[in-house]
């Protein structure tokens, strides 16, 4: 291994600096593996959640917890990473010095895309860590810039994977005898893995809650034993007009005002809110089946509809229920939780609820549905 010129040997780029023994191709192969592990699953989980957001058309409407699970995924699998991405980081890092910067083109090719590799995931892990927070403390759009930034860190890994290839083939059977030393870092590493899963995982887990002590919502606090993401408040809603009526435009078109809704047939479903910020939280939901206001107004079979919401503005006052949801017996348009009338923080007067939909488009404060 060349040395640096004696005038540079100080600091990092002293001789010995990196005595840990850690600091071996083996560790970096196995936290590398962990890492990849939970960075596919983030990776995957979250291409669908951007599809389902994007337009929802081909997503079904079953399973009714499918995308509460996948964005639990998610999140936990997000979450997860930011200690093997630490544990990774700090077993490499020796290498940040070595000497000569660059032995070719080639090598610092491989060095600045490690460069782009660690910044892009290091963004990507934190933007979604504060999103889970609902903190944005940045002036780009949060969701078109977590997923371009998505696709540059799974590029840059499968570059740097086969890159590394001849490595991570050499180092990936155990050696024998094992290190002691390494299995103490690996046991604490996953220890820390384990913590902060235990620790959050709550907030869409139910037989975690107990345990979630630093998620930053409980799924059982909120009105109504529910959390609220943007309030009656914060959309202008609180009063509704006391001449509020149910637009359904269609080839009958109707209005309806809520005493007409409430003598239509009641259904009852049990549906999770699943917010793309990661908590979620099951209810008990009453009202009238979308399907039948479809009928009502003479829908054609298969149609689509676009739901209004009475908040004035806000990237979630419009949105589109996809033909599945919108003829799935369980879509209710909902005027009840848990027994309850809406509180006005989840949508009074009446709220889109669908099975297998993500949060974002269980659309609050409802005044208007087209057919599309
Ligand atoms: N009109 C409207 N509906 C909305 C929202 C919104 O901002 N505006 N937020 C959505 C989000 S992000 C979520 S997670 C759910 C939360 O429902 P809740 O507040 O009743 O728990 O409502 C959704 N419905
Ligand atoms: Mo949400």
């Amino acid at each position: 291994m060349p040395t640096p010129p004696d005038a540079l040997r100080r600091g990092p780029l002293r001789e010995g600096t990196f005595s840990s023994a850690l600091h071996d191709p083996r560790t970096a192969v196995v936290v590398g593996r962990w890492l990849g592990a939970a960075l596919l699953t983030c990776f995957l989980t979250g291409l669908f959640s951007h599809l389902v957001q994007e337009g929802p058309g081909w997503l079904p409407s079953r399973p009714v917890d499918g995308y509460r699970i996948t964005q639990g995924l998610h999140v936990i699998s997000g979450i997860a990473a930011i200690p093997l991405l630490a544990a990774k980081l700090w077993t490499v890092y020796p290498k940040l010095f070595e000497w000569p910067p660059a032995r070719s083109v080639l090598h610092a090719l491989e060095r600045l895309g490690i460069a782009v590799l660690v910044a892009a995931m290091l963004l990507e892990l934190f933007t979604g860590l504060f999103n889970t927070l609902q903190w944005y403390p940045w002036p780009f759009p949060f969701r078109q810039t977590h997923f371009w930034l998505g696709w540059l860190a799974t590029g840059g890994l499968l570059l740097h994977v086969a890159a590394k290839a001849p490595a991570i083939g050499e180092h990936w059977r155990r050696a024998r005898p094992g290190l002691a030393q390494r299995r103490a870092f690996l046991t604490a590493v996953a220890a820390s893995v384990g913590a902060v899963t235990l620790t959050t995982a709550g907030q869409s887990v139910p037989w975690l809650r107990a345990t979630d002590l630093f998620a930053p919502r409980r799924p059982d606090l909120g009105p109504q034993g529910l959390p609220v993401n943007r309030t009656a408040a914060q959309a202008g809603t609180t009063t509704v007009p006391a001449d509020w009526r149910l637009t359904v435009d269609g080839p009958r078109p109707l209005t309806l005002s809520l005493a007409d809704l409430a003598r239509l047939p009641q259904y009852e479903a049990e549906l999770p809110i699943a917010c793309v910020e990661g908590w979620s939280a099951s209810a008990r939901w009453t009202g009238v089946r979308v399907r039948d206001l479809l009928e009502l107004v003479g829908a054609p079979a298969g149609a689509r509809v676009r739901v209004t919401s009475l908040e004035a503005d806000g990237p979630y006052r419009v949105t589109d229920l996809p033909t599945a949801h919108a003829h799935d017996p369980l879509t209710l348009l909902a005027l009840r939780v848990n027994g309850e009338v809406l509180a006005p923080d989840h949508g009074y007067p009446a709220r889109i609820m669908a099975p297998n939909r993500p949060g974002v488009l269980q659309t609050k404060w409802v005044t208007r549905m087209e057919v599309l």
